[in-house]
């Protein structure tokens, strides 16, 4: 036994100062990490880099107040530093911030002081000092109707508005276009199937931010704030009923934009729906709403609504045609000045412009076809 007690010992002697030298050694092994934070980082290429979009020369092309370019105006759908919710552009909106704040604010506010208000009487003058022999009652009728009809009234009175409100925002009016929303890590894509009109939606980076690309154009005032800002707004027609398609081609995102009372996830291989009617021209911010990955922060989504005659005209500058008419050849829309996303740049993107037949307008798809190609996606 004391042998093998010597040989376990020997063998730990000699063991040892390997396993000393880890620690030792580790100090030098860190010393380039701890320098880390001073080297520039390259993101990965693909990471919302936008790599088709037109390069910084064309940054002067941009004529802010154009169609695509309208000028933002502080607190109107973006945050301003007020409390509460934005001020709010659809119908539904309207109906759910009135609900909100006329009815369920004060409900929730008259509830807190009351129960305040008995916890205070309760404390001062129930306490031991005041009532030193406490009721020994444990039943009283009238008050055991009022504690269970009083909350069943508030619950019904709640209840009863939020179902009509789900039944309003479920059962839109006959939508006048369709747009299909797709959710990337980490940019949005939109699809205007019946106007052949389909481009990706990056968010614009600071003119100091190390990781933008040479080839990108930076964030001015005239774009919105920052981290809402993006480069290619989807711009619609104000007072007409649009239909969101919203899915997603990687993980699950969530398109949102608080001042439509907007927020529907976009989920890989489903096609969810929601619809906005919005009320007036102006530029509206949003975000991805749901935890996608790193740059989840940075998907930004401005939807733009202008008159429907300066929709047509970003239709044609995005190389697209209004229903019934004929798709425009691709030099026509090269040559458009507002065009920021030529056909070529588009296909250079990646994006697929719906216009196949060149002779015709592109046939409508069905769900059917627009559920094939969210499932091709994948
Ligand atoms: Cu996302």
């Amino acid at each position: 036994m004391r042998l093998i007690g010597w040989a376990i010992a020997l063998a730990a002697a000699g063991l040892t100062p390997a396993a000393a030298q880890t620690p030792a050694s580790a100090p030098s092994q860190s010393t380039p990490a701890a320098t880390a934070p001073s080297v520039k980082v390259t993101p990965p290429a693909g990471t919302a880099q936008n790599p088709g979009q037109p390069d910084a020369a064309q940054q002067s092309a941009v004529v802010p107040g154009s169609v695509g370019h309208a000028i933002p105006v502080a607190g109107i759908g973006q945050p301003d530093g007020r409390k509460g919710l934005q001020d709010q552009f659809t119908p539904i909106g309207k109906e759910a911030a009135a609900f909100h704040n006329n009815w369920l604010l004060p409900i929730c506010a008259i509830i807190s002081l009351v129960v305040l208000g008995l916890l205070l009487w309760a404390i001062i003058f129930y306490r031991r000092g005041s009532n030193p022999v406490p009721s020994r009652n444990s039943h009283n009728t009238l008050l055991e109707v009022i504690w269970t009809v009083v909350p069943v009234a508030i619950l019904a009175g709640i209840a009863i508005p939020s179902i009509i409100l789900l039944h309003h925002e479920y059962t839109p009016p006959p939508a006048d276009l369709t747009v299909k929303v797709t959710g990337h890590q980490w940019y949005w894509s939109y699809e205007l199937p019946d106007y052949g009109v389909s481009f990706d939606s990056y968010m614009l980076k600071e003119a100091n931010d190390p990781t933008r690309q040479a080839n990108q154009r930076a964030r001015t005032n005239d774009d919105g704030p920052p981290l809402l800002a993006v480069d290619n707004r989807l711009v619609l027609p104000a007072g007409k009923v649009v239909k969101f398609i919203v899915t997603a081609d990687d993980v699950i995102h969530s398109f949102a934009v608080p001042s439509f009372w907007i927020k529907q996830d976009a989920n890989p291989g489903q096609l969810h729906e929601t619809w906005a009617k919005i009320e007036s021209p102006g530029v509206y911010f949003g975000q991805c709403s749901e935890l996608c990955g790193a740059r989840h922060g940075f998907m930004p989504i401005v939807v733009e609504a202008t008159t429907p005659a300066r929709f047509a005209q970003w239709v044609a500058s995005k190389g697209g045609h209004m229903p019934g008419a004929a798709p425009p050849t691709p030099d026509s829309t090269a040559a458009s000045p507002v065009s920021n996303a030529s056909p070529a740049a588009m296909a250079a993107a990646g994006a697929q412009p719906m216009t196949p037949n060149a002779a015709s307008p592109a046939p409508a798809p069905t769900n059917k076809d627009v559920a094939n190609r969210a499932t091709q996606a994948q």
